[in-house]
């Protein structure tokens, strides 16, 4: 055996180029034949140094795409970089240095460390969203949008981050709360654009039906998102104080049945009934303010206590002519529906928490079928109906038919489908960002900036201090003309969101540099996407932007794909325990060390709490540096051990032990596997087959994403290589070959370097995946044991499959023969091929 040890330092230097050098078999205008397969990480955000969860994120990405390479697919594995964004302008704020060096820099940094892990990907066509031939061509889609009216503008009322000086999406706010700052959420009303996105709720919704190989939750999250509702919509009479009739108040919902229990009607602060009212009266006015205060401070799913104020109004139910009051309501979403509801405190939990507080009436009209229906409210969509006129002794399905009739017949109510997905704000009052290349012009509105003058620039001589945009504080830069009438007019200052920017990168990847915005026959060749991997950090926005804008482009000629990603990956999250000092400091690992059993700081000497293993996070400090891993135990252990301990889909937990551990397996695989490693003596072909048999599992594991059993698989190899070793049987070259090819794309660096000691004629990156479908599950050659009164006598190592009389032959030949069988009687022979041959003597 070889008493050399692995030196990474060395091989990983040596190999990189060869291992990383990526390989392009088609491109758009070769008629290449071979099947693409389109590997896609999602691009990380370059905020200078990666982190475990790239690691493992790209390492996922990376052994897919050279397995698919070595299994002769033309793979596509690009990389770029979402680079605009808020860090780099509160890092311009704080260091002064400008966003763009900043994020360059930060580029450069994180490209060297991703390639020195190895990674099989294709930078000839990198993007950085940040760079003008990448917005340049975002403006061209932007401008797209705008003439086939999928962009439009309209005063909105916006969720307002008060600290990060900005406006935010829906799904920036958590609980009221701008998901960058923390920082209480304001509205606002400003003008701003928007993309239809609404539009296409129902294809984003149908279209998940498509998506088998996504993850379940994924899928259950975007229904949610989208939120379709049917129901009805009928409207409502409303009179004034003195039966006077004022108007009619459209509601919307999903138990019109229940219509006979209606005991008052709800509207939103923000109705317009309402605002009418409020102007003439103050209390009204008064209890808006608070309202919508308390709106911005918090989710209004989540409005725990309900408020309520009673107008002068009066509402007429129009099917039992019954009057009740007229409420403005705090629990009434003003965009949701009609901003209306008629209030059922029998069969509504949260009507019923209205009445109860407001003192309303409450009238039961559904009874459960098993008469147990006392308790209120009853919200079960079963059972027959009551205090409900002519529908009364009806069963709910029946009523449910019958009033919608009723209410179409009277021409007073209709079916209607209603959304939660809000069309998509895209401005933002940000300087890092695409321009949005729109010119104002105070006679001809907004008009679009001619092709001829894009990519509309970002200027670089910016104060970052200023109050507000950037952007718009430039003393020059928005003063132009009006492309129409030639006036002075001036550049709309916002720009788009950051969203916008990843929601169709997959696509430019094909062509980053042309003028146009999509090469439309590479990405017809490409995609969809067939293997994306990512956090499900995106189940909701990042991959709904992404599925609409493939279909918004689709719909307006610009590719023929529908959906962009044909299969999903979301992988867990890398952890870590988290350490404390005495005097409660975060403390990072690597300022703890174990002594006598005891965790301490190593600069104090003082004893440190460890806390429970948690996702790596900069403020937990709980953070292991890739670059020192790589540095002292090579990227291939890093690779092998983010794979290794647990599924990807679930989190994984770093540790020490489980890195030295990992690095100890790949000095064991290079003697194991080492030509000079090897015994002298017969190898068996019985050890070769086991071997075959396992990378087969392997192979199926890795398609599977079992990527934690295809280690396994290599475990066992190990094993089978030790035992065989043991017993002075070499393993085949040929073998051997076999296993390097298929470590090659977990452990790229070792499974070169090894495969060079060999004199094989083809270079492991030139080589195929072997063909697993050629590896029968049983071996040709099998050992059979041999018993006599089921105790093992010998060994028969026969052709598998043999029959028992030919097995019976051998046993004859053989000294346990003579020994144990020949002077008795046999009563029996037991016969399991390929396993044991047993004989029962007296
Ligand atoms: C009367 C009723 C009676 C209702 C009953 C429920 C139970 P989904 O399924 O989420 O669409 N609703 C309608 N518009 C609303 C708004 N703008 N703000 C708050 N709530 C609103 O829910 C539809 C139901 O939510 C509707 O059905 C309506 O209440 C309420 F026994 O109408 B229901
Ligand atoms: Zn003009």
């Amino acid at each position: 055996m070889t008493s050399e040890r692995y030196n990474h330092r060395t091989a990983e230097q040596e190999n990189l180029a060869a291992v990383s050098h990526f390989i392009k078999r088609g491109t758009s205008s070769n008629k290449d034949t071979s099947e693409t397969f389109y590997c896609l990480e999602m691009f990380p955000y370059p905020s200078g140094k990666i982190h475990m969860g790239h690691i493992r994120n790209y390492t996922l990405g990376d052994v897919l795409a050279r397995m698919k390479f070595a299994k002769g697919y033309d793979v596509l594995h690009p990389m770029g970089w979402d680079a605009f964004g808020l860090p780099a302008e509160n890092a311009a704020k704080e260091k002064n240095i400008h966003p763009q060096s900043w994020t360059l820099e930060n580029i450069a940094n994180m490209k060297m460390q991703l390639k020195r892990l190895g990674l099989y990907i294709d930078w000839s066509s990198e993007l950085a969203t940040c760079l003008p031939e990448y917005y340049g061509a975002e403006q061209r889609i932007f401008l797209e949008f705008l003439k086939h009216g999928i962009a439009y503008k309209k005063e909105a009322a916006v969720n307002w981050d008060p600290v990060d000086q900005t406006v935010l999406a829906n799904e920036q706010v958590i609980d009221g709360r701008g998901w960058r700052s923390g920082a209480l959420v304001e509205k606002k009303k400003l003008n701003q654009w928007f993309l239809k996105i609404s539009d296409f709720a129902d294809e984003l919704l149908e279209g998940l039906k498509t998506l088998k190989d996504w993850p379940e939750k994924v899928l259950l999250m975007q229904e949610k998102w989208i939120g379709k509702s049917i129901g009805v919509e009928f409207s409502i009479p409303i009179l004034s104080a003195d039966g006077e009739n004022i108007c009619d108040v459209s509601v919307f919902t999903t138990r019109h049945e229940t219509i006979f229990g209606m005991s008052y009607v709800a509207l939103s602060i923000e109705h317009d009934l309402i605002k009418k009212y409020a102007q003439d009266d103050p209390d009204l006015q008064a209890f808006c303010k608070i309202c919508a205060e308390d709106a911005a401070k918090a989710d209004y799913d989540a409005v725990a206590d309900k408020k309520g104020y009673r107008t002068a109004l009066i509402a007429r139910n129009p099917l039992s002519g019954e009057e009740v009051p007229v409420y403005a309501a705090n629990y009434v979403l003003s965009d949701y529906g009609s901003g209306a509801v008629f209030g059922c405190p029998a069969h509504d939990e949260r009507d019923y928490e209205f009445a109860q507080k407001y003192n309303i009436n409450i009238c039961q009209v559904i009874l459960a079928e098993d008469d147990k229906s006392d308790a209120l409210p009853y919200t079960e969509k079963a059972g027959k109906m009551i205090n409900s006129g002519s529908f009364d002794g009806l069963d709910i399905t029946d009523a449910r038919k019958k009033i919608l009739e009723t209410l179409q017949q009277q021409k007073v109510g209709s079916q209607k489908t209603t959304y939660r997905l809000r069309d998509w704000g895209v401005s933002r009052q940000r300087y890092w960002g695409c321009p949005i290349p729109v010119i104002n012009c105070p006679s001809c509105g907004a008009v679009p900036v001619p092709e001829d003058q894009l990519p509309v620039t970002l200027p670089e001589d910016v104060d970052f201090n200023c109050q507000g945009n950037p952007l718009a504080a430039h003393p020059t830069w928005k003063y132009t003309k009006c492309p129409d009438c030639g006036a002075d007019a001036e550049r709309d200052t916002d720009t788009l969101d950051t969203f916008f920017d990843s929601s169709w990168y997959f696509m430019r990847f094909l062509s980053p540099k042309a003028e146009h915005f999509i090469d439309r026959e590479a990405v017809n060749k490409y995609l969809p996407v067939d293997q994306y991997i990512g956090g499900i950090e995106h189940a909701v926005l990042h991959l709904l932007y992404a599925r609409f804008m493939t279909r918004a482009l689709c719909k307006i000629g610009a590719v023929d794909v529908q959906e962009p990603f044909k299969a999903l990956f979301t992988q867990g999250m890398v952890c870590h325990a988290t350490y404390k000092s005495e005097d409660g400091r975060w403390l990072e690992p690597v300022e703890c060390i174990k002594k006598d059993g005891q965790i301490i700081e190593i600069s104090s000497g003082r004893p440190v709490t460890m806390g429970p293993s948690i996702k790596m996070s900069k403020s937990k400090k709980n953070i292991v540096d890739p670059d020192e891993i790589i540095q002292r135990y090579g990227a291939d252990t890093a690779r092998w051990f983010v794979l290794s301990d647990s599924p990807p889909e679930k989190d994984v937990e770093w540790t020490e032990e489980g890195v030295e551990a990992a690095y100890k397996f790949m000095q064991k695989l290079w003697v194991l596997l080492s030509q000079s490693g090897q015994p002298e003596g017969t190898a068996t072909k019985e050890t070769s087959h086991k071997i075959m048999l396992c990378l087969k599992e392997y192979d199926a594991a890795l398609e599977k994403f079992a990527f934690n059993k295809a280690i396994a698989k290599i475990y066992e190899i190990a094993n089978i290589i030790s035992s065989a070793h043991k017993k002075n049987q070499p393993i085949d070259a040929g073998i051997i070959q076999n296993i390097l090819i298929c470590l090659y794309a977990i452990i790229p660096f070792l499974a070169m370097e090894i495969y060079k000691g060999w004199d094989y004629k083809t270079a492991i990156q030139d080589m195929s995946w072997p063909d697993m479908a050629k590896i029968s599950d049983v071996s040709d050659e099998v050992t059979v044991a041999v018993q006599v009164l089921g105790k093992l006598r010998g060994t028969l190592l026969i052709p598998a499959n043999s029959a028992q009389d030919f097995v019976e032959q051998q046993v004859h030949a053989l000294p346990v023969y003579d020994k144990y069988i020949r002077d008795k009687t046999v009563k029996k022979i037991i016969y399991v091929p390929n396993k044991i041959i047993n004989y029962v003597v007296i």
